[in-house]
């Protein structure tokens, strides 16, 4: 073991000398050692040239739901539905004897208008109207100017009385005279156009009149409103004067 180790080092003490003298003079080559291990991987490369377009993927599958979308605006009323099929018959009445409440009801039927005359006449006994085929006159015994005379009369759906034939004014004129009045207003005035009489519901007055003699005469120049007298003579009256005054109405309208 000695030996070799003092050999060993006198080896290395040799290759050191040689070293020292490389420096001054080469000495022979030696001979090729042998291959080293692989050298580390290189750096990074600059990037490549862009590709040719690759082809079309494939169709992707179905998406999920998307979110609900905002309500709606309400729309336009549809047009009604159809009429639906008649209901189911009723149940069967309780059995009477129908053969008597017929008759009941018919005696009673006769009762009822029986009754509505005896009404009627009562009503106009108690208001004291009077009435033609298709007229009723009402007295009103209340003073009032002209205008809420008529007033009054349209407010209960008549107008202020308008004699446009014999019967009429010697209906209104037997009116007043068994109520021991001597004059009320009548619907007659020329308020609009002096000496232009027309009826209160505006129609001009036709060819029928009753004019007292020496009537109209607008005496002191603010007569424009006419009255009847007991004889069922007609006169112009100025229209602020307050008396009674007589109602008309269409039957159709009562
Ligand atoms: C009345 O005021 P006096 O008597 O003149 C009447 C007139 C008639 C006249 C007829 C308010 O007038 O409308 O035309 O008699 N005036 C009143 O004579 O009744
Ligand atoms: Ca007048
Ligand atoms: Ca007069």
């Amino acid at each position: 073991i000695r030996s070799h180790v003092l050999l060993f080092f006198s080896l290395e003490r040799m290759t050191f000398l040689s070293l020292l003298l490389t420096e001054n003079s080469p000495g022979e080559a030696g001979e090729k050692g042998e291959k080293g291990a692989p050298g580390r991987p290189g750096r990074v490369g600059p990037p490549g040239e862009k590709g040719e377009m690759g082809d079309k993927g494939q169709k992707g599958s179905i998406g999920r739901h998307g979110k609900i979308g905002p309500i709606g605006s309400k729309g336009e009323k549809g047009d009604n539905g159809d009429i639906g099929p008649p209901g189911p018959n009723g149940d069967p009445g309780i059995p009477c004897e129908c053969s008597q409440l017929r008759k009941a009801i018919g005696e009673m039927d006769i009762q009822v208008a029986q009754l509505m005359t005896e009404l009627k006449f009562i009503k106009n006994a108690v208001a004291g109207v009077r009435e033609t085929d298709n007229k009723i006159y009402l007295l009103v015994k209340e003073e009032k100017r002209y205008k809420e005379a008529q007033l009054y009369c349209h407010g209960r759906g008549g107008t202020l009385s308008m004699p446009k034939d014999e019967t009429a004014n010697n209906l209104i004129a037997s009116y007043i005279n068994q109520a021991g009045l001597t004059r009320v207003f009548i619907g007659i005035n020329d308020l609009e156009k002096e000496g232009n009489f027309v009826y209160s519901d505006r129609s001009p007055m036709q060819t029928f009149n009753k004019w007292r003699s020496g009537e109209p005469n607008n005496a002191y120049d603010e007569e424009d409103c006419v009255e009847m007298v007991a004889s069922g003579g007609w006169n112009d009256v100025a229209c602020h004067i307050t008396m009674y005054f007589v109602c008309e109405f269409d039957k159709e309208n009562v």
